[in-house]
């Protein structure tokens, strides 16, 4: 099994405290575009990049990871499938996601059998993650295609017993996911109670849209921070080596 990937993005942690992760929506952003946007990402502090969405109405998803990969230079390119539908040769690995905040065998276990011959022909190094859906005042497009509910916010006890299922259960990182465009971000309390608790690096995103909210969920634990949504409007890509500096807050750059 490849661990390439899982050992880059331990490192990152080890020599950063904390790493700082952009996710680019295929939907979202032009094929013109990648080029640009990813050397500014890697010029001002991104870590590493997540590519994937709920939903996929791009016909270029191949497309856009090769050129993606093309433009990165040694930044991690990671898949972040809302379906079997995301899965590419171009990446450095995928995000192996089981929806275990839910009940709902198809984002439990369906779709990871589907997608596990596509992922060993291609020999994609995957990262299994243990993917834990937070409650974060509207419904989110996870929430709906998931078809699962989330975990409620201020029970921060149900989410430790999720993260502690997940790490008793081998998963190799740990995804709280309060959804793209959330109203309300993960708790920083929740963050706390299961990062202090569990071994396992934890990655924070949904409704992160300024450097102060980045830099609390890694005082609060995360390992990982994941910003989309936010950076998908032109101009905020000004603040984006402020959101590192915060992330990276620990040994700052
Ligand atoms: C969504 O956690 C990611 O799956 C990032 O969320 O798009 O709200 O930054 P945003």
């Amino acid at each position: 099994m490849k661990t390439a990937t899982y050992e880059k993005l331990s490192a990152i942690v080890r020599e950063k405290g904390a790493g700082f992760i952009l996710l680019l929506d295929p939907d979202r952003l032009a094929l013109d575009q990648i080029a640009e946007t990813v050397q500014r990402a890697e010029e001002n502090g991104v870590d590493a990049l997540f590519i994937g969405g709920t939903l996929l109405l791009s016909r270029s998803f191949d497309d856009f990871v090769r050129l993606t990969r093309e433009a990165a230079g040694e930044l991690p390119i990671i898949l972040f499938p809302g379906s079997v539908f995301q899965v590419s040769k171009y990446a450095d690995a995928i995000l192996y996601l089981s929806v275990i905040s839910g009940r709902n065998p198809a984002y439990l276990i369906d779709n990871q059998v589907l997608a596990a011959p596509i992922v060993w022909q291609y020999q994609i190094e995957a990262i299994s993650c243990g993917y834990l859906l937070v409650e974060s005042g509207q419904m989110t497009s996870a929430e709906f295609m998931s078809n699962s509910r989330p975990l409620p916010r201020h029970k921060p006890e149900l989410a430790l017993a999720h993260s502690l299922a997940a790490q008793y259960l081998g998963f190799k990182i740990l995804y709280l996911e309060a959804g793209s465009g959330a109203q309300l971000s993960v708790p920083e309390e929740m963050i706390m109670a299961i990062s202090k608790t569990i071994s396992i690096p934890v990655i924070v995103g949904g409704g992160i849209r300024s450097p102060e909210s980045a830099q609390k969920k890694v005082e609060a634990g995360a390992s990982f921070v994941v910003v989309g949504n936010h950076f998908e409007k032109r101009d905020n890509f000004t603040k984006i080596r402020e959101f590192a500096r915060a992330i990276h807050y620990k040994k700052s750059d």
